[in-house]
Order: structure tokens, then C-alpha cells, then sequence
């Protein structure tokens, strides 16, 4: 039977535990056999499920595992959904993938699946059966589409990433090579499992090499580092703000605390930042604390991971270093011209097998957002002295934040419902935690007046907290349709 790589190399892993959650160990095997049996629960009399969208609702843990492998080995379409979404999020993601199938843990998530039955939707509860099921598993190629991330971007709504097996099983074996993945690392996953950082970088290659995940729910400060002190990890893989909130711990601790801490990071094989830029102070501070030079890494969701700085070599502040195995990179000016030269700013292009193939139904954006066979990313960057430095994005549209690719377009269709906001405009500003805030400037209908309190309040029903705006300026005597004159860098000058 043809079956994917990851599974051979996980039936190999047998009895290793590949998950430890709450402090209740998963070995691979358990993984396998659960899986097989959602395989054949999301099956039932079918054979295959030929691409079907499937959702799941799933905390990190063992369990997400189990849904995400039980919909790949039944042939489906995986669709993690964001733990933190509203139910407008969730519907949208549901109706935009055509999702015919929902998994949910077998005691959670009642809002979801109130909003999957609603939109008529299959609703599958996981069990925490481990008798692998005897059903035949439909055989899987690499160009088989795997799963749909949802990714916001230049447009009001986010767009659908579509995977197939064969670009994730590039972008995993391209980390596995580069960061010298082995067997015996130990990882905490403390990401969200909707986004690749957490899913490809964290999970995908630690269960492919036969490594051990501790998973947490979120990023649990105390719990982590209590872990870090005991040396239970090798590998950590951060976004910057989480750096900048362990820089910030670490200067706030006792000195036995810090030093015992400090000790746990130092003894890792590997530390690495990645999906925002790491500041260059906040890489130099780390190294002054914890003696552990940061590994920054550049990625996108349609792209995996593209550049890195070297395992072995120089890693330099402020850089991402060169192409990983097997990634193609240019720079393509602003003329159009391939960049040649060191210092000449371009835009940074992708190709290669980890690249995606579509939008999922966006035939034309598809289209657009590649140039004769290279992906555009929407990143400008330059070549200084053999290494790539990130210089910004193309689109003010595209905000940063915590690691969060976010857009304003989005958050402005939200606020701009609300019936005290005549106009508004979304930016990100910079801000030293978050890399970038998220920064709303509206024009109220007359005679009105608002709090951020207020305007949070509005959002927190229909947006993840991780959208909402955390600064506002109520711009009070413009005219009507000043924001239409107002260009967005002005804005953000607004703010500074
Ligand atoms: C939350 N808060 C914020 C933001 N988010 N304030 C400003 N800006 C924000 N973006 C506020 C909340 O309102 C709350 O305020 C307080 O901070 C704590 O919120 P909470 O959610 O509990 O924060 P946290 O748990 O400390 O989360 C911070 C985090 C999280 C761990 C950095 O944002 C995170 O997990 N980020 C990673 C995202 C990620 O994986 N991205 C990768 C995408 P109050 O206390 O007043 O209520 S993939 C990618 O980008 C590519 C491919 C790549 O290269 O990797
Ligand atoms: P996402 O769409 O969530 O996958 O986010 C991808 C975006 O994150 C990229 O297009 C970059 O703008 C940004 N990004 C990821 N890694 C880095 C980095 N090391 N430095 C600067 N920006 C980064």
C-alpha cells in the first residue's frame, strides 16, 4: 500500500512518546492506531474522501494530531480552525472551504459545532479508542491537497491556503536537513495550530524525525519556564514578541530564578525566532543573557520556510541568512528587473517544491501573486554581505503583530459596521512587544464620542483578540471623507 512518508516514519517511531500534554504521554503508535480509527469513522462506506474539506476544532495536544492524520489517511482536506476565532470566523472558514466534515475534541467546542450544524455540516467527536481500525486507507500521493490555512492578507477576507502532501513533506525535510532535526530533541509547542510555525516548524518536523512535543494550550509563561529550569527541552521555537516577554521575565526575576532558567535555555541545542522580524537589540540581549545565539528564519504560510540564518556559521542580528535546501529565492525590483547585485532592494520571490500550488477558489489571485512560475511574497529584502535582510512589505495593508499576519482591510470592515463610525482607517504602528499594534483612526458620526474600552468591546464579538485595535485616535473635526486624504504612512505618523 502506498502511504504517505510521515506515517512509514512514524510506524518506525512505534513506541517513542511523540506528545506529552497535562503530563499524559502519547506514544506514536497510539497516534497511528487513533488516527486510523477517525480514518475510518470519517469514511464510514466510502473509500476515499477524495479532497473533502474537513475542519477540526482541536486544543494543541495529542488529539489534534489524531484529527489532522485521521483526515489526511482518510483522503481529506485537513482545515485547523483558530481556538480563539468568533463564530462569524469560524462560519466564514467553514463556508468559504465548503467544509462538508467538523472534528471536535469529544467534550468541547460547543460553539463551533453549534455554527457547523447550523451551516449543515457532519459533526465528528473524537474517542479516545487506540484499537487501530482494519478498514482499507485510500492510497496518497504527494500532489494529493492536504489542508487549507487560512491566511489573512490584501484583501477584506482571508484567503484559503491549499498545501498538497507533497509541498508539506518539502517544507519538513528541508527544516529536518538544515536544523539538524534528531530523534532525541524535545520541543515545547506553546504556538496556535492554525498558522505553520506552529504546524509545520514545531509539530510536522518533530513527529517526522521521531522527536518528543511538549504541548501547551498557550504560551504559559510559568509553566514553561519551570520546564526550561528542569532542562526538559533542546529545541525552542519562538515568535519575537515571546523573546521580548522572556527578556522581560528573566530582568524581573530573582537572580538564583534567572540564573536557573538561564541555564535550562543555555544547555539547547537550538533556538529559533521567526514570523516577524526579530529586532537586532532584542537577538543581542538574548545572547547577553542566556549565552544562546538566536537562529531568525523567514517563512510564509504559502511559501513554508524560505530563508535561514546557518546552523553551523555565522548568525547575524537583524539578517535571515540564506535560501534553505531546496527554496529557490530572487529579488525582483521595483522595474521588474532580477536583482544581481548586493544592495539593490527587491521583492522577494519563492520557488521551488514547498511552494503552494492555489488560493483555494481564487483562480485569479492565484494567478496574480506569481511571476513566471515565482511566488511573490509581498516582502522586500536586500543581499548584504551573503545574507538577506528583511526591509519591509510592500502592502501598508499587511500588519505584524505577536507574529500575527493581520489585515487592515479586514479590521476595517469591521469597524466602519459600527453605527457611531463614519470612516476609519487600520495601520500598524511599531511598538516594542508586539513588533507591530494594531492602530484604528476613525471619524465619528457628529456629535458623538468613544472609548478604546468601547471599541474593543465591539470588536471582541466579531474578531480573535489578536485583531483588535489596541490604539485609536478619534479624529473628531475632519470633514467627512477626510480618511479617503489621508495616506496611511501619515497616519502612522499620527500615532508615533
Ligand atoms: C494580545 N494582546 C495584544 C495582542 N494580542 N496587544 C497588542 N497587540 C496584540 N497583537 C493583548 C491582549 O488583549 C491581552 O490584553 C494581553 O495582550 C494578553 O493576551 P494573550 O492573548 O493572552 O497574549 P499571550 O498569550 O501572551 O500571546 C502572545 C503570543 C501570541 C504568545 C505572542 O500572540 C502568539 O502565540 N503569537 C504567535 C502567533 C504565530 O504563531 N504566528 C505565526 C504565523 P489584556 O491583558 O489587556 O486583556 S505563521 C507565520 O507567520 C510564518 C509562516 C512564519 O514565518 O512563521
Ligand atoms: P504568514 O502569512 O502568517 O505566514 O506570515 C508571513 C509573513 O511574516 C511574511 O510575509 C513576512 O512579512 C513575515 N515574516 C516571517 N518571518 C519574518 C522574519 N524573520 N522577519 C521579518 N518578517 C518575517
Amino acid at each position: 500500500m502506498k502511504e504517505l512518508a510521515l506515517f512509514r516514519r512514524a510506524r518506525s517511531h512505534g513506541s517513542a512518546v511523540a506528545l506529552s500534554s497535562g503530563g499524559v504521554d502519547t506514544s506514536y503508535e497510539t497516534v497511528l492506531n487513533r488516527s486510523s480509527q477517525v480514518a475510518a469513522t470519517l469514511l464510514g462506506e466510502l473509500d476515499d474522501l477524495n479532497e473533502a474539506r474537513v475542519a477540526f476544532l482541536v486544543p494543541p495536544s495529542s488529539d489534534y494530531v489524531v484529527a489532522q492524520w485521521g483526515v489526511w489517511r482518510a483522503g481529506g482536506i485537513a482545515i485547523p480552525l483558530c481556538l480563539s476565532a468568533t463564530d462569524g470566523e469560524w462560519e466564514y472558514a467553514l463556508k468559504d472551504s465548503q467544509a462538508e466534515i467538523l472534528v471536535v475534541p469529544e467534550g468541547g467546542s460547543d460553539a463551533t459545532v453549534a455554527v457547523a450544524e447550523r451551516l449543515g455540516l457532519r459533526v465528528v467527536r473524537l474517542r479516545a479508542d487506540a484499537v487501530p481500525s482494519s478498514k482499507g486507507l485510500p492510497e496518497l500521493g504527494g500532489d494529493r491537497r492536504a489542508m487549507i490555512l487560512y491566511t489573512s492578507g490584501t484583501t477584506s477576507k482571508p484567503k484559503g491556503v491549499v498545501s498538497t502532501h507533497g509541498n508539506i513533506q518539502a517544507q519538513i525535510e528541508s527544516l529536518v536537513e538544515a536544523w539538524r532535526w534528531q530523534a532525541t530533541d524535545r520541543i515545547p509547542l506553546f504556538l496556535p495550530l492554525h498558522h505553520i510555525h506552529g504546524i509545520i516548524n514545531v509539530l510536522a518536523c518533530a513527529l517526522w524525525i521521531g522527536a518528543r512535543i511538549e504541548c501547551y494550550p498557550r504560551f504559559d509563561m510559568g509553566a514553561i519556564l519551570e520546564r526550561v529550569r528542569a532542562n526538559a527541552f533542546t529545541v525552542f521555537m519562538a515568535v519575537p514578541t515571546i523573546y521580548v516577554k522572556l527578556i522581560q521575565a528573566l530582568e524581573q526575576s530573582s537572580e538564583s530564578d534567572r540564573a536557573a532558567i538561564i541555564r535550562g535555555f543555555g544547555q539547547m541545542r537550538l533556538m529559533i525566532s521567526g514570523s516577524a522580524a526579530l529586532p537586532a537589540s532584542v537577538h543581542e540581549r538574548w545572547t547577553a543573557l542566556t549565552g544562546q545565539v538566536l537562529l531568525e528564519r523567514y517563512g510564509m504560510t504559502e511559501i513554508g520556510m524560505a530563508l535561514s540564518n546557518p546552523f553551523d556559521g555565522e548568525r547575524r542580528p537583524g539578517a535571515v541568512g540564506q535560501a534553505l535546501p531546496r527554496v529557490e529565492v530572487r529579488l525582483k525590483s521595483e522595474a521588474g528587473v532580477v536583482v544581481t547585485s548586493e544592495a539593490e532592494v527587491g521583492e522577494i520571490q519563492v520557488r521551488g517544491p514547498a511552494v503552494f500550488g492555489e488560493y483555494w477558489g481564487k483562480a485569479e489571485v492565484t494567478e496574480k501573486s506569481f511571476d513566471e512560475g515565482w511566488f511573490r511574497t509581498g516582502d522586500v529584502a536586500v543581499m548584504e554581505r551573503g545574507y538577506y535582510r528583511i526591509m519591509g512589505r510592500l502592502s501598508v495593508d499587511i500588519i505584524k503583530s505577536g507574529g500575527y499576519k493581520l489585515s487592515a482591510l479586514e479590521i476595517e470592515a469591521v469597524l466602519i459596521e459600527h453605527p457611531q463610525i463614519l470612516e476609519c482607517a487600520v495601520v500598524g504602528v511599531s511598538d516594542e512587544t508586539w513588533g507591530e499594534a494594531v492602530a484604528a483612526a476613525i471619524v465619528l458620526v457628529e456629535g458623538e464620542s468613544m472609548e478604546l474600552t468601547e471599541l474593543r468591546a465591539w470588536c471582541r464579538d466579531r474578531m480573535s483578540v489578536y485583531k483588535m485595535p489596541h490604539r485609536l485616535a478619534v479624529v473628531l473635526a475632519l470633514p467627512r471623507n477626510a480618511m479617503g486624504k489621508v495616506t496611511k504612512p501619515a497616519l502612522r505618523d499620527l500615532f508615533d
